[in-house]
């Protein structure tokens, strides 16, 4: 069994909420612990174990982690609410998650203390601003020996556009791209196609059990607060291929995170490898009928 540690910034994208679904419902992964990443972090840490809990799994434990990018400037969104305390409270929020306790351990020690614990075992995935497996890296840069592999959510290695999760901190993607550790990127190459149709949002609403009560609340209040009109499922397709490799290809290629000017945040493709630049396998082809097919068999029960 896959043993991983989820890392999202659950809450602003609806999908992170949507991959832990799927990882807790997957026994081919042991999800040991969940860690939560980027501005509003502990209220992230709350709707983690809120989601958990409607799945009777309050044994997994969540670590709240890095609120600020290592030097770039927090984005604003136009659905950014905060709390009285002025806690950043991210659009899917919900009142009584404020009564949902995490660990006090910090996010970063935490994951260096696990991977610690079992060389070797640990598969990091995550899905959100890389800041915390970047900051752990920066502070005991053992763990790159000790990590089994990065199965990772971001990039867009062919188009020339920068994606959200390297957006927010380059500088966070720079050190875990360079970091020697075996990345596995899921790009929007591969997740813009994964997308759920109508009749898939249906089927939640229809569920009538806890988990999906959760999941179809969450999802309506994004949808209200974005204006979006339907889910896409980045983080759950990244999730996906450590529990089946059919759906996506591979290709292993040279990146480097541009850090400069127009080109930065964007993950560019090199002739080879060189300073800033390492080889990794970035997800180049999806079948997104067989994988949706998969995906709502295991988080909705759907034939
Ligand atoms: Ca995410």
């Amino acid at each position: 069994m896959e043993k991983i540690i989820l890392d999202t910034d659950i809450g602003d994208d609806i999908d992170d909420a949507f991959a832990l679904a799927l990882a807790v419902r997957s026994p081919e992964i042991e999800l040991v612990g969940v860690t939560t990443v980027f501005r509003g972090s502990a209220a992230r840490a709350r709707m983690a174990k809120a989601l958990l809990r409607t799945y009777e799994r309050t044994d997994i434990p969540v670590y709240a982690g890095m609120d600020i990018p290592f030097i770039q400037e927090l984005p604003v969104r136009p659905e950014d609410r905060v709390n009285e305390k002025g806690e950043f409270l991210p659009c899917q929020y919900e009142a009584d998650m404020d009564l949902e306790q995490y660990e006090t351990l910090h996010a970063v020690d935490y994951l260096i203390q696990r991977i610690h614990g079992a060389p070797g075992e640990i598969t990091l995935v995550p899905i959100g601003p890389l800041t915390n497996i970047a900051a752990a890296i920066r502070r005991a840069p053992e763990i790159a020996q000790e990590v089994k592999g990065i199965t990772l959510m971001g990039g867009y290695f062919h188009e020339d556009i920068p994606e959200w999760n390297i957006f927010c901190d380059p500088e966070a993607a720079r050190i875990v791209f360079t970091s020697g550790i075996p990345i596995r990127a899921v790009g929007l190459d591969v997740t813009l196609k994964c997308r759920m149709t109508p009749e898939m949002l249906d089927r939640l609403e229809s569920m009538d059990e806890q988990p999906a009560n959760l999941l179809n609340r969450l999802t309506k209040r994004w949808l209200k607060a974005t204006g979006n009109d339907a889910p896409v499922l980045h983080d759950p397709l990244t999730v996906g291929t450590l529990l089946c490799p059919d759906f996506v290809k591979f290709e292993q290629i040279p990146v480097q995170v541009g850090l400069e000017k127009e080109v930065r945040a964007r993950t560019l493709i090199r002739d080879g490898a060189g300073p800033g630049t390492a080889v990794i396998e970035a997800a180049a082809k999806v079948d997104q009928e067989a994988y949706l097919k998969f995906f709502m068999e295991r988080v909705f029960g759907m034939e």
